[in-house]
């Protein structure tokens, strides 16, 4: 089949709940994908960095295959021999001493939020149903009902309520908003360290610590959803540490399985993760040694291949190249370590033109909040690769 045939097939059959590019991806390795009819793109979107890695990764084939000849599902009925040593793993890479795993980064926001409210009635003593949690206008956490109820995009909430009571919405960026909105009630602030979906939007320095002060000097929980910023995307382990940082509660999950499998999970310290009791919380996936397996995989590639550092070294190249390219467009180049975002002007047009045009040089990259262009490639991108597609990127940047 041809890609017209597929793109056909797939709006025939299928939901319509995306707007992607149209190139069909048939095959893909390191930073590079195929489509249908062979021609060959720089994929510099990473999934939403759920590719840091790079595309089939050997390594993580390797564990993904080796494993699935051995077991693939147990459910958390019976204990896997792979668990253990993924909870471990993630202790010693996060600092943090416990975790709870789980499959979509939605699922991790939810199990933050559910620890947040327990620690709230059990260790602050907030009385019942009472429980707040604050978060930033123009986030993005996933998809489920709770979550949306505090989306501040109309698209991904308005048509979905009612909604969950207990949250609360403020300025993002804006420390004294924070200090507001804390009452007695109060469980935790939740956070992401930069607002990706919001448009790459870095919040102003020392914002993170001020949050940190807050939540420390109110009995509050910091959570820090590094679901997209975390596991080396930013040039840091976690995008918190730019600020010198430590969040109560962490959430990961895209690529703390490198692609393959979806594998998210809260870190936390025994004080508060030790707070579940069993029966409390669950998911049949979560936890599974092929996902355990796989990620156990995933985090020695970014720590075997130092990706955390290269990060940080390309990421400053890359956007150092991106700010000096002459544009009429370009209205500013932002981000830490490889996610970029490039916003244009708004006379520009929209982010989505300069995408498409960017496809047909061979590079793939994905708009968000229409005039933002995002460039977020693998960790594992060679300096020679971002030069080769420079000048592509400068004549789009370019055109009329
Ligand atoms: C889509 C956006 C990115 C996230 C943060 C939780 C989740 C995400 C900080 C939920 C997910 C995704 C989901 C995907 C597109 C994408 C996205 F543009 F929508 F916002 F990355 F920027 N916290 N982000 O970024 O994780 O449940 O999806 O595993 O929903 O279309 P998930």
């Amino acid at each position: 089949m041809n890609t017209q045939e597929y793109i056909a097939m797939e709006e025939q059959y299928g939901a319509h709940n995306y707007h992607p590019l149209d190139v069909v991806v048939t095959k893909a390795e390191g930073v590079w994908v195929w489509d249908a009819e062979g021609n060959k793109y720089l994929d510099c979107l990473s999934a939403y960095s759920a590719l840091n890695q790079g595309h089939v990764h050997p390594r993580i084939v390797e564990a993904l295959v080796e494993q699935a000849k051995k077991v693939t599902l147990t459910s958390r009925a019976f204990r896997n021999d792979q668990l253990p040593l993924f909870y471990k793993e993630l202790s010693e890479m996060t600092g943090y001493d416990m975790s709870l795993p789980m499959n979509s980064g939605a699922e991790a926001v939810e199990t933050a939020l559910k620890l947040a409210r327990k620690w709230a009635y059990r260790v602050k003593g907030v009385p019942r149903h009472h429980a707040e949690i604050i978060v930033c206008a123009g986030n993005f956490h996933g998809r489920t009902i709770s979550i949306i109820t505090f989306s501040t995009e109309p698209l991904y909430r308005d048509d979905f309520g009612p909604f969950t009571p207990g949250f609360k919405i403020i300025e993002y960026g804006n420390a004294k908003a924070i200090e507001d909105a804390i009452t007695p009630n109060t469980a935790a602030v939740m956070v992401e360290p930069i607002q990706g979906e919001g448009g790459v939007i870095v919040p102003p320095a020392g914002y993170l610590k001020a949050v940190r002060e807050l939540c420390t000097k109110n009995n509050v929980l910091f959570i820090a959803d590094e679901i997209q910023t975390g596991l080396g995307r930013t040039g840091k382990l976690f995008a918190m540490e730019h600020e010198g940082v430590r969040a109560d509660v962490v959430i990961i999950g895209k690529a703390l399985a490198g692609g393959f499998y979806p594998v998210s999970a809260v870190l936390a310290d025994k004080p508060i993760m030790g707070l579940f009791q069993p029966g409390e919380h669950g998911s049949t996936f979560g936890g599974n040694p092929l996902g355990a397996a796989v990620a156990r995989a995933a985090l020695a590639v970014i720590r075997d291949e130092d990706l955390v550092a290269r990060s940080a070294e390309l990421g400053n190249y890359f956007m150092e190249q991106l700010a000096e390219i002459p544009s009429p467009h370009v209205k500013e180049v932002r981000g830490k370590g490889l996610l970029i975002g490039v916003e244009l002007k708004p006379e520009a047009g929209g982010a989505r033109r300069f995408c498409e045009a960017m496809k047909a040089q061979g590079i793939l990259c994905k708009e968000t909040h229409d005039n933002v262009i995002r460039f977020a490639p693998p960790l594992v991108i060679p300096k020679e690769t971002i030069d080769w597609a420079l000048p592509s990127i400068r004549e789009t940047l370019n055109m009329a």
